[in-house]
């Protein structure tokens, strides 16, 4: 299929994509089309339909804010929102908004090439598409691209398996089936209670113990919607936009050495009572920050696992004692250490019983060989440069971002690559979206993207590109803020670490939300230093900078 030339390509439907979508094309009025790998609307919350999948945020601040009307009218449900009901909040802003129009579904863009003599983009898609713009802009998410270890054996499983980041769209029927769940993150903390309540026997093969605190989920409190949030929903918002994490809370400030050692227990099971990661920013500032401080807290935690899980075996192999809190994406369970208290749940620590294959009935590990009908990898994701790297993305001379990025990502304020002009990154590495409420961070890329691109047409620029010196600069600052971090004292996947052979890099930005977006703010008022903007028929030839 060919098409007329498009102003600006989106790739991807979900938050960043919607929003993207609705900004350039609302506001800016420019002729936009977006390709979408999935059926619908959803990114993320398309394919993650897991057992227990929902989101870690409060559903009050998890949306989008650019229509008061939106928020007006739309309530959720429960505390956190859960999968099925941001699938339901997106399509309703796709129809809402009529998006729909513009996105091209079951579409996955497998090339994007920079063209110098047009100063064009081309785009070319599994369906033959083969589509120019001068703008392209990536919502492709930042834990999008599923990492199903390789482990020897998977084709001759007789079974079925699921990885959690592509769950079947009828769901999965566990009664009376013999499970393994492998992978104790984020998606395997959630799912695990779900499974364990409706299969026949479940065995989860756990790799790093965790840390996780009860996020204590419920229905949603309506009083304090209609009394606190509604009639507040602006200065919530500006309060998210310029905090830590893109949440309205205030974040303790005191160290956990500022009370005694009762008055710092009482706060912790306070914190544990209320739930969610409150305990940690509610307690004292200083547990992501002080090893000692947050030994306080971790060995708190340690204690609650000692208290909720029964059998001394399964508490030995569950307690986390090779990182600190937080290092790792700090987790909220619903009745996970509970789990391992049901006769049918069982727990193997890979680290004493290794996977060795994956047979026809099984796992074989170094020393057991298990039978299951269903094995669930919450083995994670190729996180913040494995969706990149499934499409061949060429910028100028040929050069490929595989071969730019091949000792890690380098951009600048994650948003641009040099040698990439025109292209633009929702939530790229380098920026601080998986550090916090993802909906704030990318509506912070959305209006700034919109804004740079308002400004440059205004200005008869055409080729918005990141200098190499600025895009370095950024890369430095990002690593001397993660070094400061307790980030750099864990295996995450922040690192790369996750998977065997991606250079370890501190991918995003560690500095906070309301930080990066004063960087960003000032950049823009200052006609955007760090970039060259030129005219395409005087190429090369700076305009402003
Ligand atoms: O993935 P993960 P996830 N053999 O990488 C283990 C977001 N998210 O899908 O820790 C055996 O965190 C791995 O072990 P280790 C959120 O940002 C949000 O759970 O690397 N095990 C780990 O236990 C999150 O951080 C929400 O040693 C292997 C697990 O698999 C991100 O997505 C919900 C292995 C992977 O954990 C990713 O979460 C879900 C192997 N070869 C996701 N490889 C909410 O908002 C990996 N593992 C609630």
């Amino acid at each position: 299929m060919n098409e007329s030339e498009l102003d600006a390509i989106v790739i991807g439907a979900g938050f960043s994509g919607l929003g993207m979508l609705h900004s350039l094309r609302e506001e800016l009025g420019l002729n936009v089309k977006v390709f979408e790998k999935g059926s619908g609307v959803g990114g993320t919350w398309y394919w993650n339909r897991y057992p227990g999948a929902r989101c870690d945020s409060e559903s009050y601040i998890y949306c989008f804010s650019f229509s008061q009307e939106l928020l007006q009218d739309w309530s959720w449900s429960g505390k956190y929102p859960e999968q099925p009901e941001i699938l339901s909040y997106l399509e309703h802003v796709a129809e809402r908004f009529d998006l729909k129009r513009n996105i091209q579904f079951n579409t996955t863009v497998t090339a994007a090439s920079y063209d110098e003599e047009t100063n064009l983009w081309h785009v070319e898609t599994d369906q033959g598409d083969r589509v120019s713009a001068r703008y392209l802009i990536t919502g492709i998410g930042c834990i999008s691209t599923g990492n199903v270890p390789d482990i020897p054996g998977l084709d001759s499983f007789q079974g079925d398996w699921h990885h959690t980041g592509s769950w079947p769209h009828e769901g999965v029927d566990f009664s009376g089936k013999k499970v393994a769940v492998i992978g104790t993150g984020s998606s395997g903390v959630q799912s695990i209670p779900v499974i364990a309540d409706q299969c026949a026997e479940l065995k989860v093969f756990q790799r790093t113990a965790q840390f996780t605190i009860p996020a204590r989920h419920g229905s949603i409190d309506q009083q304090f919607i209609e009394e606190e949030v509604k009639p507040n929903y602006a200065e919530l918002l500006e309060k998210a936009r310029w905090s830590a994490g893109g949440i309205p809370v205030d974040f303790a400030k005191r160290s956990a050495f500022d009370v005694n050692d009762s008055e710092r227990q009482a706060i912790y099971e306070a914190g544990w009572k209320e739930g969610g990661h409150r305990f940690i920013f509610g307690s004292f500032g200083d547990i992501t920050s002080d090893l000692k401080s947050n030994a306080t807290a971790s060995d708190f935690i340690r204690s609650k696992i000692r208290e909720i899980v029964q059998d001394p075996l399964k508490v030995e192999k569950l307690l986390p004692m090779d990182h600190p809190l937080g290092s790792k994406r700090a987790l909220i369970d619903t009745n996970y250490f509970d789990t391992y208290n049901q006769e049918h749940v069982d727990l193997i620590d890979l680290n004493e019983d290794p996977i060795e294959s994956i047979t026809a009935s099984g796992i074989q590990t170094k020393s057991h060989s298990f039978d299951f009908d269903i094995i669930v990898f919450a083995t994670g994701f190729d996180a913040m440069t494995g969706s990149f790297f499934k499409m061949d993305i060429t910028g100028r001379q040929g050069r490929k971002l595989k071969d730019d990025w091949s000792n890690g990502p380098s951009t600048y304020l994650g948003l641009q690559v040099s040698n990439f002009p025109n292209m633009f990154m929702i939530t790229g590495p380098g920026s601080p979206s998986v550090l916090s409420n993802m909906p704030v961070s990318i509506e912070q890329h959305i209006e700034w993207i919109k804004d740079f691109i308002e400004y440059a047409e205004d200005k008869g620029i055409d080729i918005i590109e990141a200098e190499p010196e600025a895009e370095r600069d950024w890369g430095k600052h990002v690593n001397e803020i993660a070094e400061k971090t307790l980030y750099m004292q864990a295996n995450s996947w922040y690192l790369g670490a996750n998977i065997p052979g991606k250079p370890r890099v501190f991918m995003p930005y560690a500095g906070g939300v309301g930080t990066y977006r004063k960087r960003c703010v000032e950049i823009a008022k200052e006609g955007y230093p760090g970039f060259h903007l030129s005219k395409h028929d005087s190429l090369n030839v700076a305009v402003a900078d």
